[in-house]
């Protein structure tokens, strides 16, 4: 356990928040500013938000001595990324009464506004209320949305795994209800013993906190990169249980060799809800306890796992929860894509699922995707389910509405766009980057897309089209788009200039390694060339770009 002497300054800041109130109250109502104080910025993630600000104004506002032009994103919590069409109606509408308008489908399976001013902050979230919609813990040292396989079509029971996002998510809520009266003007409650929390207490956990249910054999959702991992064990459309897995999380810094991405390794398999839901809290108050409080850079449970070992985790987990594991089931994941198209399940119903680039729902010369959606859940007959892939799914459409919601997508020319997407577009992740992250080092979700368009001719030329090769990048290392298990992963180190990663798995069951560093657009470009032409030639039938490209030991020594 970390020496409380030692701790981060974040740490005390949570300590002395009243459950989480800080400021906020009075920072929202300072006129002087469009920020909010320094300490509150902290507590605001824990209620779904961070401050931000435009970074390509930032030097043009200096010369002119203004303050930075500061806004806020806010995401929210989804768990397992399921919203009526009402929801999605509601979202539109407040995206464009109060955001910038353009609707971000995150990786992981959720939405974010950008660019609120402080003064919407509150109008925003009370008309997400209106509709059952919050942003709690949707950021912040708490577990974050738990996000869960997409496609109903991956299970007979979908349904029933699904569930569990939702159940866990509940189960793991901060039980502060600071967010009710700080946005929503509930009144103070007066019995503080309401919002004792066992599980958090006033620390809350060292770092954020990830879980994902993946449904194998497709891990759409990364599953591995999670803090916790719960890998569903389906024999004959039978829900037998979860396998466990723990400390994974990809973010790293330039120059600092102590952080590492790492995938979460498996440590056994839970039958029956009691038990499972057992067995995930206790994971995290393990970490609440033993995970670092002092260098937030190694606070995330990978870290503890690795400094404890996995063998002193499980005994901790048994030893809290009054039972063993039993040994892990044999699972295996084929793919990471999302199903596009038109698909069908056991049920009948019918699943549309568009290509989104970056996830970003907006309408633009290609298509008008914002309006189509809108028009779609205006009809009432489609449910909107979101990918860790940044896509979205319609859903549950029955048979007699299919042929209405496939005329408007026809008319907003999304399914046209979809179908022109090539093979490796629509692999492609970008996280968000410029402008908005205050993290950023390179361009990504802005960037992405034209070197795809250079990357195309390339595949083509070597008559690799159809090779739905996985390529992602991110403005730096912490690995929001997922760059560290992608088959080519490009990581900002500078404006313009990117890492280049290679030989994960196509299934997101090996991370990739460092190839080149620094490399502008020329340097990539030549590289792939090469690179393509040596995967066309040598390869042998049916191997993935990742895999060769381990084989063929493209890494730095
Ligand atoms: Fe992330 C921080 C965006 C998924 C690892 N992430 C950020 C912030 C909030 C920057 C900040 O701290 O101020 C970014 C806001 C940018 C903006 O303007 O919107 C940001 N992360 C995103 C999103 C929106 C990327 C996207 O384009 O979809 C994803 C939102 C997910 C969600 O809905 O909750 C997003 N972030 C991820 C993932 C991928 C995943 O979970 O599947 C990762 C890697 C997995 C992991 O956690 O290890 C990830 N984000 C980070 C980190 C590194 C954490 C670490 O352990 O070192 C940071 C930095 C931090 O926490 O200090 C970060
Ligand atoms: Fe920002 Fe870096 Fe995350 Fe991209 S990877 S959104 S640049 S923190």
């Amino acid at each position: 356990m970390s020496d409380s002497k030692n701790f981060s300054p974040i740490e005390r800041i949570k300590q002395k928040s009243d459950a989480l109130r800080g400021t906020l109250v009075e920072s929202l109502e300072d006129e002087i500013t469009g920020a909010i104080a320094e300490d509150d910025t902290a507590l605001l993630k824990f209620h779904g938000m961070y401050q931000q600000d435009d970074r390509d104004l930032r030097e043009r506002r200096a010369e002119k001595k203004l303050e930075r032009l500061y806004s806020f994103m806010i995401r929210l919590r989804l768990p397992g990324g399921f919203m009526t069409p009402q929801q999605w109606i509601a979202t539109h509408h407040i995206a464009g009464e109060y955001s910038t308008g353009v609707i971000k489908i995150t990786t992981r399976q959720t939405l974010q506004l950008h660019g609120l001013l402080k003064s919407k902050i509150k109008p925003t979230i009370k008309a997400f209320n209106e509709v059952q919609l919050d942003s709690i813990a949707a950021c912040g040292d708490v577990n974050r949305n738990v996000v869960c396989a997409a496609h109903p079509m991956q299970s007979a029971i979908h349904e029933q795994v699904h569930a569990y996002a939702a159940r866990i998510s509940e189960l793991l809520l901060p039980k502060t209800k600071a967010y009710y009266e700080i946005w929503l003007d509930d009144e103070k409650i007066a019995d503080k013993k309401q919002e004792e929390d066992p599980l958090y207490q006033d620390r809350y956990l060292p770092r954020k906190f990830k879980i994902g249910i993946a449904i194998p054999p497709n891990n759409d959702l990364d599953v591995l990169i999670n803090d916790l991992a719960l890998i569903a064990i389906i024999e004959n459309d039978k829900l037998l249980g979860f396998n466990i897995a723990i400390g994974g999380g990809l973010g790293t810094t330039h120059g600092n060799a102590e952080t590492y991405p790492r995938l979460a390794t498996v440590i056994g398999f839970v039958a029956g809800e009691e038990k499972l839901m057992k067995a995930i809290y206790e994971i995290v108050t393990i970490q609440r306890d033993y995970g670092n409080r002092s260098d937030r850079k190694l606070a995330r449970l990978k870290y503890t796992v690795d400094k404890y070992g996995v063998d002193w985790y499980r005994t901790e987990l048994e030893k809290r929860t009054g039972f063993k594991l039993e040994e892990a089931r044999p699972f295996s994941f084929t793919d990471r894509t999302d199903l596009y198209g038109w698909r069908q399940n056991h049920k009948g119903l019918w699943y549309y699922t568009p290509f989104i680039e970056s996830g970003r729902v907006l309408d633009d010369e290609k298509q008008a995707l914002k309006t189509a959606l809108l028009e779609i859940a205006g009809t009432g007959k489609a449910n909107f389910r979101f990918t860790c892939n940044q896509n979205l799914i319609l859903a549950d459409i029955g048979k007699k509405d299919k042929p209405a919601i496939e005329k408007i997508l026809q008319k907003y020319r999304v399914i046209d766009n979809t179908e022109a997407a090539s093979a490796v577009r629509k692999n492609s992740i970008a996280c968000v980057a410029l402008p908005t992250c205050p993290l950023a080092l390179a361009e990504a979700q802005r960037y992405l897309p034209d070197l795809i368009g250079k990357i195309e001719p390339l595949l083509a030329k070597h008559e690799l089209s159809e090779e739905n090769i996985i390529i992602r990048m991110t403005g730096c290392p912490n690995g929001c788009g997922r760059p560290f298990s992608a088959e080519i992963g490009f990581v900002g180190t500078a404006a313009g200039h990117y890492n280049m990663y290679l030989c994960a798995d196509h299934e997101g069951t090996r991370l990739n390694r460092l190839y080149k560093e620094n490399l502008d657009e020329a340097a990539i470009l030549k590289e792939l060339d090469l690179l393509f032409w040596l995967y066309r030639k040598e390869r042998a039938a049916g191997e993935k770009f990742g895999d060769f490209a381990l084989r063929q030991r493209w890494y730095k020594a």
